[in-house]
């Protein structure tokens, strides 16, 4: 067919074949440093509280948030894990965040040492993701022994450990005096009377390290002392 002008025959318009199934997928992840703990020490058999936010980075919904919380050795999530609780969250929209509470119990029988509190988001792949690789976070957290040396002070609770100190430190964590401002001050004396180390407390909570390496093996004690606070702890260094 004859035309006056062939060049004006051609229309295109722009077509992006997508894959359904690839667009509409959640990523459950961690908002960066949201997670934290009740307390970054405790007995076995205490109580902690972890609590972060989760964040769904993919472009479609999270029919659910499954995660649950281990009690690990290293960082990293395996079988060996103790898993402390679990739960799972509502449906959460893509771009959307969603804050994660979950209480658990140190297990009674865990012995006392340096461990990590995980965080594991939909642990048994029960949900379909994107990356299962961003589902992992983890906290330090130091598993301390329950003394018999604990006393009640001034509202104070006070636990010393190990005691006696073999592996060359041994701690001092001071708790449930939230209520008072005070400052509380750790001096360590040997047997002679002389101060070999001292820490301060601020608001008398917290985990106090003495390290004991350069010490000589005997007995010290370790005055706990501040505003109508007075105590005599009788530590072992071998
Ligand atoms: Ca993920
Ligand atoms: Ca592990």
């Amino acid at each position: 067919m004859a035309e006056s002008s062939e060049t004006n025959n051609l229309a295109s318009l722009a077509l992006t074949v997508t894959d359904p199934v690839a667009t509409l997928m959640p990523d459950l992840t961690f908002v960066a440093s949201s997670t934290s703990l009740s307390a970054s020490s405790g007995s076995a058999g205490a109580a902690i509280t972890v609590s972060s936010t989760i964040s769904n980075t993919g472009t479609g919904p999270a029919s659910s948030q499954p995660y649950a919380v281990y009690l690990s050795a290293d960082q990293s999530f395996d079988a060996g894990d103790v898993q402390l609780g679990s739960a799972t969250g509502a449906t959460l929209a893509s771009s959307q965040t969603s804050p994660l509470q979950l209480s658990a119990t140190i297990p009674a029988a865990t012995a006392s040492g340096s461990y990590y509190i995980l965080v594991v988001l939909n642990p048994d792949n029960s949900l379909t993701e994107s990356s299962n690789d961003n589902n992992t976070t983890s906290l330090a957290f130091t598993v301390t022994v329950a003394t018999a040396g604990q006393q009640q002070t001034a509202g104070l609770t006070i636990g010393v450990y190990p005691n006696p100190a073999r592996t060359g430190y041994f701690l001092v964590s001071l708790s449930g005096a939230k209520a008072a401002a005070d400052d509380a001050t750790l001096t360590l004396f040997n047997t002679l009377g002389q101060r070999v180390a001292q820490r301060q407390v601020p608001g008398r909570t917290g985990v106090s390290r003495f390290d004991t390496q350069t010490l000589s093996q005997g007995v010290y004690l370790l005055h706990i002392t501040g505003n109508n606070l007075h105590v005599v702890q009788r530590i072992v260094v071998e």
